[in-house]
């Protein structure tokens, strides 16, 4: 298994990830669906996290999903882990051209990534929905209650809630160099969560791998399915 996948990298000049919560876990930043994954820890607001991170829980409830924002989802101490310097590694061998990424963590730019697609946008970057200025985390993190612009408008991270679409010029670049790769590997992402999930089917070639710990829905269609700890993989493969 591990040398088929290690042959496929070997053969592949165009090589392109898609991923999702579980490549960072190993860094210590929980995902949505595993067993210890954030929805299925017990939560004190009384509405599920996919109500809380919602467009219009932000504009109704914008304190307390600040609060579960802030203790949830917002790492700033997390480093990358084996998965993500080698995917920074291949990328630097001239190997992989994109990773598409539903992570909002910066822990592949943090790696050594050059050209990552940001589906649902980052912590890293947050603006105020009236006058549109850019605030970087370190300024809203330590914020009291909501964090505001100095024009007094309210603060939103720039990070894809459910009900709000995708940026577009991101989902074009990320289904242009999927649809041309001639190696798709997708990794650490339950697939579930659309459109994102939907870029596998922008994939046309016959070297789809994935590698997850649990099956996804789209193991069929993979040459290659690893089901194990994706720094295990890279570990065994670099
Ligand atoms: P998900 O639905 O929680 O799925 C994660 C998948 O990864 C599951 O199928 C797990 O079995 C699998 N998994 C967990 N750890 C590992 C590992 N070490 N190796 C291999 N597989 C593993 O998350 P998705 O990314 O599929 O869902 C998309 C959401 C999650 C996006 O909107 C993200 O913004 C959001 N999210 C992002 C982060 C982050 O930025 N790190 C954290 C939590 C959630």
């Amino acid at each position: 298994m591990y040398d088929e996948l290690k042959e496929i990298i070997e053969q592949s000049n165009n090589i392109v990830f898609l991923g999702g919560a579980g490549v960072s876990t190993e860094s210590g930043i929980p995902d949505f669906r595993s067993a210890d994954g954030l929805y299925n820890t017990k939560i004190k607001y009384g509405s599920s996290p996919e109500e809380i991170i919602s467009h219009s829980y932000f504009m109704r409830h914008t304190e307390t999903f600040y609060e579960y924002y802030f203790e949830n989802m917002v790492y700033p101490e997390a480093k990358p882990n084996i998965a993500h310097f080698a995917l920074a590694k291949l990328e630097e061998m001239g190997k992989l051209k994109a990773v598409v990424t539903q992570n909002i963590d910066n822990l592949h730019q943090l790696a050594g990534s050059k050209n990552v697609l940001e589906l649902h946008g980052s912590v890293y970057r947050n603006y105020c929905m009236e006058c549109g200025k850019f605030y970087p985390l370190k300024d809203i993190i330590d914020s009291e209650g909501v964090p505001k612009c100095e024009c007094g408008g309210t603060i939103k991270p720039d990070v894809v809630l459910y009900e709000e679409p995708l940026d577009n010029d991101v989902w074009n670049k990320a289904y242009k160099a999927i649809s041309e790769a001639d190696v798709l590997i997708v990794g650490g992402t339950s697939l579930v969560v659309y459109p994102a999930a939907s870029l596998v089917s922008a994939y046309r070639g016959n070297k789809l791998v994935l590698i997850n710990k649990g099956e996804t829905t789209y193991d069929h269609l993979a040459k290659l399915a690893i089901h194990d700890s994706i720094g295990r993989v890279f570990s065994e493969i670099m």
